[in-house]
């Protein structure tokens, strides 16, 4: 085994076992929601997917270790720890070769999954092309790592902090199919519309699993990017959403954010201003998205 993995024994035993397993982000923790709401929706969403009879794995680095299953006490120390770095790729070699506490985004949670040999991942929103790239370049390494690592992730959609039409774009570009579960139209997070069209739709977890398997079968390795979309009722209007994005991005230009520093600034500018709204709407979609994860692990496993 990898000398830099650990895997919870629960998880390992899972996975030796060919049940389904469902790989969980922790920069939603750490740096997607405030505390307490960030453990508790931490703790929820692995409730959920046991409930949908698959097994949760949060990952995480902590003490340089890869760590794939966390106890309770680990995600409570991640959701209130202040040192904590937020991990994606390029940050990796440095966090573990110091023996640091870090975060995983979606790209970085992704690598450690699939050196696990976990196939299913769940997401809030995944990271993509701002807006502005164009001047910036601030295109996000999961767009990069969904290239080339064959795991499924389930998110809702994706945010209009981002360029949603040119993440489009980029996810033709790297070959990543984007199926949306239940619907034509491609799901922006806060919404279950976004004005594009979801390049493919399917509509059980079921077919889901049969596209996996011919991607991956045919060699053809990378993510497939299931958008499912928010449940109505717990839906922010679009206006309203795009307000407090204009003023995030507006905060971030003004105090000269740049980096990996962007995506926490604009989420956290987003979180304290639409009052506990978008909060609410965020910690309901990622159970939403768990479930489905599980669903899909559950299905997966089967064939
Ligand atoms: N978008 C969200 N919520 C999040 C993130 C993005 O709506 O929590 C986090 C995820 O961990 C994602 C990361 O992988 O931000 C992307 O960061 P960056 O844009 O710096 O690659
Ligand atoms: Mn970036």
């Amino acid at each position: 085994m990898n000398p830099y993995l650990e895997i919870h024994p629960e998880v390992q035993q899972a996975l030796a076992d060919g049940k389904p397993v469902v790989a969980l982000e922790s920069t939603i923790i750490a740096h997607g929601m405030p505390y307490p709401q960030n453990v508790q929706t931490a703790l929820e969403v692995e409730a959920v997917v046991r409930g949908a009879g698959a097994i949760p794995a949060t990952i995480a680095i902590l003490n340089g270790k890869c760590c794939v299953g966390l106890s309770q006490q680990q995600i409570e120390h991640l959701g209130q720890a202040k040192n904590v770095w937020k991990v994606s790729l390029v940050d990796m070699p440095y966090v573990i070769s110091q023996q640091l506490d870090g975060a995983t985004t979606v790209a970085a949670t992704m690598r450690i999954a699939a050196l696990a040999g976990i196939r299913v991942f769940v997401t809030g929103g995944i990271g993509g092309v701002h807006r502005g790239a164009e001047t910036t370049m601030d295109i996000s390494a999961d767009l990069t790592e969904m290239g080339q690592t064959s795991v499924a992730v389930v998110s809702a959609g994706v945010k209009s902090i981002l360029d949603i039409g040119l993440t489009l774009e980029y996810l033709e570009t790297k070959g990543i199919p984007v199926v949306t579960f239940g619907q034509d139209a491609f799901p922006s997070f806060y919404s279950r519309q976004s004005g594009f069209a979801s390049p493919l739709r399917l509509d059980s977890p079921k077919e889901i699993t049969r596209l996996l398997r011919a991607k991956w079968e045919l060699g053809l390795n990378g993510a497939v990017l299931v958008a499912n979309p928010i449940p109505e009722k717990f839906e922010v209007p679009a206006p309203q959403m795009e307000w407090y994005i204009t003023q995030a991005l507006h905060a971030a230009s003004q105090q000269h954010i740049k980096g990996k520093a962007v995506t926490p600034f604009l989420l956290k500018y987003i979180a304290e201003h639409s009052h506990g709204e978008s909060l609410e709407a965020n910690i309901a979609l990622i159970k939403h998205n768990a479930r489905l994860g599980a669903e899909l692990a559950v299905a997966y496993t089967r064939v």
